[in-house]
């Protein structure tokens, strides 16, 4: 009797050239616009990276003018690319950015919230002590944000099965110590998350969000004890490290893309696993 593998039929794959991480055009058409780059190692360029590779048009907003030629230098990296400065705190500077998006592109399929703010003073001691003004800019930046920016792509991206994906983090479900106000501020994000989910589906608009975990960007620097946290949660984790940027960018894609077009109102965790242990 012959080896029983003689019998296994080898299909080669037509474009192994094609495979892993050259660019491709699934997204080819398709534009986005990106808020929350300040530098490489930004979570949202890594957003942007993954969809820029697959052929998508991105607009990038950045604050201040300290971030415009940082954030102009990344931009340059994707084929027509635009950069616009945007405050989400200002009303009328969301209108006219989503002006200048309906002149250059026309249209928007995706929009990817990668912002988020609180005072360096309330990220750490008890969260009791969080001052009300603290509050309140947390949530204006990094919760309010996301509905006023969905308000404005909204027609823009109608008719169009577009995505809308925002950033969360495990202290907006239980107590990362020191994270504070900012997990109340997840918990109120993944919660508009799935109030806009339910407000735009039958616009044929999806609205996720991805929680990863403790990736070091400019965010996380200067955050107290950081370092010990990574190494923390690397050694509990499933998979036994850290995720990388390049990993919640490529679940951006995902959640940008027709793949995922029966998931809403979610958030999906990019974090090696770590959510599902107990100790
Ligand atoms: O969501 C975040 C970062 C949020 C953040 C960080 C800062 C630091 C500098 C928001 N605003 C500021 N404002 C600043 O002035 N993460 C998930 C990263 C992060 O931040 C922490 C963490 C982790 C993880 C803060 C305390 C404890 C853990």
């Amino acid at each position: 009797m012959a080896d029983f593998r003689s019998r296994i039929i080898r299909i080669r794959s037509p474009d192994s050239k094609n495979q892993g991480t050259t660019v491709t055009d699934s997204l080819k058409g398709r534009t986005g616009v990106i808020l929350g780059v300040a530098n490489k190692r930004s979570i949202a360029w890594a957003c942007a990276s993954s969809l820029a590779r697959e052929g998508m048009r991105l607009c990038f907003t950045y604050i201040g003018e300290r971030m415009e030629e940082k954030v102009r230098d990344l931009a340059a990296e994707c084929p027509g690319s635009m950069v616009l400065e945007l405050d989400v705190t200002q009303p009328e500077h969301i209108d006219a950015c989503f002006e200048e998006i309906k002149d250059e592109f026309g249209f928007l399929d995706t929009v990817v919230h990668a912002v988020a703010f609180a005072k360096r003073e309330e990220l750490k001691g008890d969260f009791y002590h969080t001052s009300k003004d603290g509050y309140m800019i947390a949530h204006e930046v990094s919760v309010y944000s996301l509905t006023a920016v969905a308000r404005r792509a909204l027609p823009l991206m109608e008719g169009r099965e577009g995505s809308i994906i925002t950033l969360s983090y495990i202290g907006g479900e239980r107590v990362i110590p020191n994270y504070n106000v900012m997990g109340i501020a997840k918990a109120a994000l993944e919660a508009s998350v799935r109030y806009l989910a339910n407000d735009l589906g039958p616009k044929g608009i999806r609205v996720n969000a991805i929680s990863a975990g403790p990736i070091r960007t400019l965010s996380a620097s200067g955050v107290d004890g950081f370092s010990k946290m990574l190494d923390q949660i690397a050694s509990k984790a499933p998979l036994r490290r850290n995720v990388t940027q390049e990993e919640v960018g490529d679940t951006c894609l995902f959640l940008a893309g027709k793949h995922s077009r029966g998931i809403t109102g979610t958030t999906i965790f990019v974090d090696a696993g770590y959510h599902i242990m107990g100790v």
